[in-house]
C-alpha cells in the first residue's frame, strides 16, 4: 500500500467545542440525530475548524445549529473522550465553555434538523435522559457549568 493511502486510513483524534447556554438555572439541549451519541440529548456545538479560536468555534456553532447570538463565552473545562463503540469509532478532545444569550429574548431555531430533533431549555436540577455520556459523566461527577455564586 501507498504511504499516503495507508497514512489516509489512520484514525486521529479531532477537536471539538461545545456550549453550556445558560439562561437562568436552565442549560440549552438538543437530541443528537449522529453516528456518535445517537438519541441522546446534548450541548450544542461541533467541529473546531482550522484557525478557529475556542471563542469563535462557540458562536459559530450556536449560530449554525441553533441561530442565537451568545456572547460572555468563557472556557469551563476539556476532556478526552474515546467513543470506539459507536457506529462511527472516534475519538474527540472537547472543549467545553459557557455562554448566556446576547438577547435574552431570542428563540432557539433547529437549523441543522438532519443533526438535532430540536433544541429546549432543561433546569440544570431536572435534565433530560439519556444525556450524551461524556456530559452524563460530568454531571455525575458533580460538574457545574454555572458562574459561583449564580443562583443555580
Ligand atoms: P458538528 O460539527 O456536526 O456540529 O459536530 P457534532 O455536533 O457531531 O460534534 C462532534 C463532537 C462530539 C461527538 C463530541
Ligand atoms: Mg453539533
Amino acid at each position: 500500500m501507498e504511504k499516503g493511502a495507508a497514512a489516509a486510513e489512520v484514525p486521529v483524534p479531532r477537536v471539538a467545542v461545545v456550549v453550556f447556554l445558560l439562561k437562568g438555572k436552565a442549560v440549552l439541549l438538543g437530541r443528537r440525530r449522529s453516528s456518535v451519541g445517537d438519541s441522546t440529548f446534548a450541548l450544542p456545538g461541533g467541529h473546531l475548524e482550522f484557525g478557529e479560536s475556542f471563542e469563535e468555534c462557540a458562536a459559530r456553532e450556536l449560530i449554525e445549529e441553533t441561530g442565537l447570538d451568545i456572547d460572555k463565552v468563557e472556557f469551563l473545562t476539556v476532556t478526552n473522550n474515546l467513543f470506539l463503540k459507536e457506529t462511527k469509532p472516534s475519538h474527540y478532545v472537547t472543549v467545553f465553555m459557557r455562554a448566556v444569550l446576547a438577547d435574552p429574548h431570542q428563540v432557539p431555531q433547529n437549523l441543522e434538523p438532519g443533526k438535532c430533533d430540536g433544541w429546549d431549555w432543561y433546569d440544570w436540577d431536572n435534565l433530560p435522559k439519556p444525556l450524551f455520556w461524556p456530559l452524563q459523566k460530568m454531571v455525575q461527577e458533580g460538574f457545574n457549568p454555572f458562574p459561583i455564586g449564580s443562583n443555580s
